[in-house]
């Protein structure tokens, strides 16, 4: 995929699109680490009316027409849903704004995929944790989607980039990048390689399980990170679970993990001063609580039981795509400096460490939370 678009695609990719009024102004938008994505504000007589457009990641996700059908799927299931209990489908799920062709993407001349979804207005979404109570509402969310997809038809669902969590895989992966090493870089992440090889065993814990028939597969997000939601500026609730690109059929751990991973970090995923990487096992309290009550006990005992596992497992898994990416050029997680992807290795390694050392305390809380 080229670089950024210019001005001129971005143009003629917004004119593909049936939008209220005229395109009034167009810029760069959010923190995703994939799509590209810019605010396009227009003028509606008089009145202004905001549109996100979005260019896929076509290199990572290789077939964005499934891609579009699963979140076009999903979002008019949920649509259905949130309109039965009286909420308001405009602003609790994303809608899929067509093309003047009627489709729910276009493709340019220069096989550029775009796609728009109306703005929500009134919304912020989250760096960081600021406070419990946000966190809370973030678990309870992530729950109650997982919930309400669980009677979604999952055989529809197109597999939008294929193992996606399979941490065996990406276990693989990373040791293949390790070994062809084609811009020398293994040298100057020693002793990340050797944290990540030497939990190789950990990486069967939860897929053996899912294989055995021991956990579920279910309808799941996989990309729960905390800006992954939006928060209502008036309410201050999470309103809305974006980036749907990833709902495909997967384990309910990975999307406890992924929150855990980016929320209850004490520091950012690409802070370098590592001492300022930690748990903070009340924020994980926080959200085992909030994941629980948004299941709405759908959880099974051995789900919950290895919440802790999910949490590691997706931090770990998340380090050494960082640490693979680095190594093979940076070529998958858009970087905004030298070694930042090998920075957020690095935290995402310490995270898992200090996981460790507090292993008993995080067994504990969820045996809490449990009953
Ligand atoms: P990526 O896959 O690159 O992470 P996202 O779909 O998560 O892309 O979008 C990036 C950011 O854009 C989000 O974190 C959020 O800030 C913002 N965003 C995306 N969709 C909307 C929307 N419909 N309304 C308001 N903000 C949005
Ligand atoms: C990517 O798209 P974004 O920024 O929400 C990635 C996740 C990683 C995350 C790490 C499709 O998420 O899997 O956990 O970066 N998404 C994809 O920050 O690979
Ligand atoms: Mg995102």
């Amino acid at each position: 995929m080229s670089q950024t678009p210019t001005p001129e695609t971005i143009n003629n990719a917004i004119a593909a699109f049936q939008l209220e009024g005229s395109p009034r102004n167009v810029h760069s938008y959010g923190n995703g680490h994939i799509n590209d994505t810019f605010l396009v504000t227009c003028d509606a007589a008089g009145k202004e009316k905001n549109y996100i457009l979005q260019r896929m990641n076509h290199s990572i996700f290789r077939n964005p027409q499934a891609l579009m059908e699963n979140v076009a799927g999903v979002t008019s299931y949920l649509q259905e849903k949130i309109r039965e209990r009286n909420g308001d489908p405009d602003r609790e799920t994303l809608s899929v704004v067509k093309t003047k062709a009627g489709e729910n993407y276009f493709v340019d001349s220069l096989h550029n995929f775009w796609r728009v979804f109306p703005f929500i207005e009134n919304t912020f979404c989250l760096e960081k944790v600021e406070n419990a109570r946000d966190f809370y509402d973030c678990a309870v969310a992530f729950g109650d989607f997982q919930r309400q997809l669980a009677d979604y038809p999952a055989g529809t669902l197109h597999e939008t980039i294929p193992l996606f969590h399979y941490t065996p895989s990406r276990f693989q992966d990373f040791k293949k990048a390790v070994a062809d090493d084609p811009l020398g870089r293994a040298a100057s992440a020693q002793p990340e390689i050797d944290f990540a090889l030497a939990r190789e065993a950990d990486t069967h814990a939860l897929t053996d399980l899912l294989e055995k028939g021991e956990l579920p597969l279910r309808v799941t997000h996989n990309d729960t990170k905390l800006n992954n939601i939006l928060f209502d500026n008036d309410t201050r609730k999470a309103l809305c679970v974006i980036d749907l690109d990833t709902v495909m059929p997967g384990l309910s751990l990975y999307d406890f993990g992924d929150s855990i991973r980016t929320g209850a970090n004490t520091g950012a995923e690409d802070e370098t001063d590592l001492s300022k990487i930690e748990l903070d096992l009340s924020l994980f309290e926080t959200f085992t609580e909030g994941f629980l009550t948004g299941c709405a006990g759908s959880l099974t005992p051995l789900e919950i039981e290895l919440l802790p596992m999910g949490a590691k497992l997706m931090t770990y898994e998340c380090g050494i795509r960082f640490l693979a990416d680095y190594l093979v050029g940076d070529v998958y997680f858009k970087i905004h400096r030298e070694r930042h992807n090998l920075d957020r290795a690095r935290t995402q390694f310490k995270l898992v460490a200090d996981m460790e050392k507090k292993w008993k305390e995080m067994t504990d809380i969820v045996t809490r939370a449990k009953k």
